[in-house]
């Protein structure tokens, strides 16, 4: 029996805390997890908080190459978002560390508790910015379209490299 190795993109955010050191500490845990490689990271951005007003985050991607299925790498998510202390206070909120599953394969899912690839990802420039840059061929399958068409379609402007 062969092991299935999937190909899956995720989205890190910070805006509470030393952002910095936690997204690079969190990528750092990520790739020592068993059945997770880390195969690309984008640069860090920082951009204009989306929805309550908050403090300006701290963003990027990272690609994975993984043998978990898609629910067991959200629960890896979830368990080293609350391992930096995340809180889940409001939605939308400020965090500590946000990590986002965006896409995994060519895979649509649509489960309770996990929907990919990530419904908001399309519109929001803190993703498809990073996202570009380490994955720009990669076909958003509800879309049809590359994430280098998808980031021409939003405002860049509040988007910046650090
Ligand atoms: N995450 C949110 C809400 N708003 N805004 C920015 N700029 N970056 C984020 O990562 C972000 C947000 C909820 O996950
Ligand atoms: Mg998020
Ligand atoms: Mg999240």
């Amino acid at each position: 029996m062969s092991i299935k190795l999937s190909q899956c993109a995720i989205a890190l955010g910070s805006n509470l805390g030393d952002s910095f050191t936690t997204l690079e500490a969190a990528l750092k845990v990520l790739a020592q997890t068993p059945g997770i490689f880390l195969e690309a990271r984008s640069h860090w951005y920082w951009t204009k908080a989306v929805g309550p007003p908050q403090p300006d985050y701290l963003n990027g991607c990272a690609l994975l190459t993984v043998t978990l299925t898609p629910h067991a790498l959200l629960m890896t998510l979830l368990q080293t978002e609350a391992s930096f202390g995340r809180v889940r206070r409001e939605r939308g909120g400020a965090r500590t560390l946000d990590l986002d599953l965006l896409l995994f394969e060519d895979v649509i899912l649509n489960a309770p508790d996990l929907q990919i690839p990530h419904p908001r990802m399309t519109q929001r420039a803190f993703v498809l910015v990073p996202l570009a840059e380490i994955a720009p061929t990669w076909v958003e399958p509800i879309s049809g379209k590359a994430i280098a068409a998808l980031v021409q379609t939003v405002d860049c402007s509040e988007v910046r490299l650090v």
